[in-house]
């Protein structure tokens, strides 16, 4: 006989299988395959009306002797309707849900990032979190690929790093000053190309997404490929997430934010957009 579903049974295992939940768990990082298809028309939609318009935080990486051009910009959901639709309709917040076990998803920020063909800059070994104002281990980035991807161009992500137990050091990539002034209290970033950690350099389709823990390590090489490489992310957090005074503006910088460490972050400006 069949049993019925519940709903709170379905919302458990309807986007990730258990397998799937334990290595998130483990690794800190997994692909999840072809759910994305329908959102890259609409999310290309955006991110060229983001590149057409860059808010006050776009970004240029490539200085110097460096080719190419490596732009990113955060922090235009509300402004982008593509964007703002994913967030809340796609079953990106869902999946995160699952993934952490959380009973509530809060977005964080949304981010956009191009490489044009050529470009010589890689994206430096580096966590997300320490760029942050939040701190908590219930937290999910999706990297969303919106061109074809090969593994000369494609995010890669340190096995594990999403355990590791000091933050490492947040640099400036342009440049790689730090990022704040008093930065004593985090670790250098180990030597990944040389060291003995495990790399998963992801396989991915259009559609595909690789989602990871603030805390994950992760880098890309630059783009020498004959394709631009555009790629969508957005930044959920679950339930343990709460503000941090890193002391100096973060990235995105969230100023007025009017809150205290180990306060919750507050919902007009981080929507819970998906509740088990
Ligand atoms: O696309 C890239 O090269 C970097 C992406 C990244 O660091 C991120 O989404 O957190």
């Amino acid at each position: 006989m069949n049993m019925p579903i519940t709903a709170s049974q379905s919302a458990e295992t309807r986007w990730l299988t258990p397998e799937q939940k334990a290595a998130y768990e483990r690794d800190g990082a997994i692909v999840i395959k072809g759910v994305f298809k329908d959102w890259i028309e609409p999310l290309r939609a955006g991110f060229d009306k983001v590149l057409n318009n860059p808010s006050e935080h776009g970004r240029e990486n490539v200085t110097g002797n460096d080719t190419g051009r490596f732009f990113e910009d955060y922090c235009n959901w509300q402004r982008i309707p593509e964007f703002k639709r994913w967030i809340e309709q796609s079953p990106g917040a869902a999946i995160v849900g699952e993934a952490t076990g959380s009973e509530r998803i809060q977005v964080f920020h949304e981010h956009i990032l191009v490489k044009e063909p050529g470009t010589s800059k890689a994206t430096p070994w580096h966590q997300d979190l320490p760029y942050y104002c939040v701190d908590g281990e219930q937290t999910g980035s999706y990297w969303i690929p919106l061109d074809p991807i090969t593994p000369e161009n494609a995010l890669q992500v340190v096995l594990g790093s999403h355990r590791w137990p000091r933050l490492v050091r947040p640099s400036k990539w342009s440049t790689n000053a730090s990022w704040y002034k008093e930065d004593s209290h985090f670790m250098e970033m180990p030597d990944i190309d040389g060291g003995d950690f495990e790399i998963m350099i992801p396989e991915m389709e259009l559609g595909d997404a690789l989602l990871f823990n603030f805390k994950t390590v992760h880098g890309a090489p630059g783009n020498q490929t004959m394709n631009r490489r555009r790629a969508f992310s957005t930044r959920f957090m679950g339930d343990d997430v709460r503000y941090v005074d890193r002391g100096d503006a973060t990235s995105p910088p969230f100023d007025g934010i009017n809150l205290q460490t180990g306060d919750r972050m507050r919902e007009d400006w981080f929507p819970v957009v998906w509740q088990r």
